[in-house]
């Protein structure tokens, strides 16, 4: 018989969580779309993402969950409260991963939120309010640009159109994939975007050195650092590799690369503001070996805590266009500003980490900003929201290599368990 919510739950739900069913569940995701290496291949909305959805969708039904799926395909997992009137708390993350990703970017965050789920039932906990376990339409944007298009398409419904003609290497449009998702989506009932919230938390490795160089298990976020996403185009001309005389040439390589290396010396003059440059994917056209590029394409990705350095930045790729004559153009298809998380919150997530950390005979939580972008910066803006961390094995993620001691991933699911728990029943 559930019990009535009461000032314990949050440390009965904490101490009911499943280290064997947790990493079980993780290794169960990782099938879909695992790698010889060990990595995991799982880009939005391909056949091997729609798979695992089905799989979240029957592992959440076995928890009692109803599931719904809102516009852009973001999937709800709700296990209902005591009083179904009053917004949901969401925990939950994204279940897409990069091209050649980790078992946990996004995916632990997810299923943290299901182990959290369960182990309120073993617990036989009924919190006052709903709770929901989301897994979000393509936060990577590796596929399909922008990254966190699901979320920020919940949390704003007026972005979503301006989503769907995105379309990845192959041609393929966002909004096809999406239709294709939906349609495979039969029976899930369709839930409003833009629900109201009482409350989101997220769970997630830090993809970075900082938690594991300190000794720390447990991190609580404080906020996420601005990013802005651009492709830089150079135009030249095709033309015969051999027959073309180098001083007639229009080679869009040549124009490229001192770019490229412009970018690089702007980002190590601003080193001191830990600004943060990745030129991740390029283009060339036609891409052969004997033709002279008409056009390379590629992408500017640059990161900082301070937006008033991007914008420095920003400024200094707009000068290098102007200068080109036409040679060079810019879109920036992605843009967010720092996000900075409420006390409150960070004082729960504080108290939850604090007290896992605290029974393990571990150090207490530190508190740190997110070098990566996360579903959360969206969230922010429609609801109180906050982030738990747990560390990555030498800081790396969006790597095959993404690794997280399982005693660590145990706390973290530990931490998201009671601060759930706590805020489901405020
Ligand atoms: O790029 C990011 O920061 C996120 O991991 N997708
Ligand atoms: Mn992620
Ligand atoms: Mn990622």
């Amino acid at each position: 018989m559930n019990q009535p919510p009461s000032l314990d739950a949050p440390a009965r739900a904490q101490d009911a969580v499943n280290h064997d069913r947790l990493q079980a569940s993780i290794a169960a995701l990782a099938a879909f779309g695992g790698r010889a290496d060990g990595g995991v291949s799982r880009e939005t909305l391909t056949d091997i993402d729609l798979a695992s959805r089905r799989h979240l969708v029957d592992q959440a039904r076995a928890l009692g969950c109803e599931v719904m799926i809102d516009d852009c395909a973001n999937l709800f997992f709700r296990r209902p409260g005591r009083d179904n009137a009053l917004p949901a708390v969401l925990t939950g993350s994204h279940g897409d991963t990069q091209p050649v990703g980790g078992k946990l970017d996004g995916a632990y965050g997810v299923l943290a939120g299901l182990e959290t789920i369960a182990a309120l039932n073993d617990a036989g906990i009924e919190t006052l309010r709903p709770i929901e376990v989301v897994a979000w339409t393509n936060e990577e944007g590796s596929r399909f640009g922008p990254g966190a298009m699901g979320s920020s398409a919940f949390v704003d419904p007026s972005r979503l159109p301006g989503y769907l003609g995105s379309t990845d290497k192959d041609g393929v449009r966002f909004g096809d994939a999406l239709q294709t998702a939906l349609a495979q989506a039969p029976g899930l009932p369709r839930c409003a975007m833009q629900r109201p919230l009482s409350a989101c938390v997220e769970l997630h490795i830090e993809q970075g050195p900082v938690l594991e160089r300190a000794g720390i298990p447990l991190g609580v976020v404080t906020g996420i650092q601005a990013v802005r996403w651009f492709t830089v185009s150079c135009h030249g001309v095709m033309a015969h590799a051999g027959t073309t005389p180098m001083d007639e040439r229009r080679d869009a390589m040549a124009a490229a690369m001192p770019l490229a290396q412009k970018l690089y010396d702007y980002a190590a003059s601003q080193s001191a503001t830990q600004l943060r440059l990745t030129l991740g994917r390029w283009q060339v056209t036609p891409n052969s070996v004997n033709t002279i590029p008409g056009r390379v394409d590629f992408t500017v990705d640059m990161r900082c805590l301070d937006d008033g350095v991007l914008d420095g930045f920003e400024a200094f790729l707009h000068a290098q266009v102007a200068a080109s004559q036409g040679a060079v153009t810019i879109e920036r298809f992605f843009q967010r500003a720092p996000t900075h998380f409420p006390r409150p919150m960070l004082d729960l997530i504080q108290e939850a980490a604090g007290r896992a950390s605290a029974r393990a005979g571990l150090p207490a939580p530190l508190a740190l900003t997110s070098g990566a972008f996360h579903d959360a910066m969206y969230l922010a803006d429609h609801c109180p929201t906050a982030m738990i961390f747990v560390p990555s094995e030498k800081g790396i993620s969006h790597n095959a290599a993404e690794a997280t001691a399982p005693r660590d991933l145990f706390l973290g699911a530990q931490a998201l368990a009671y601060t759930v728990t706590a805020l489901a029943n405020r």
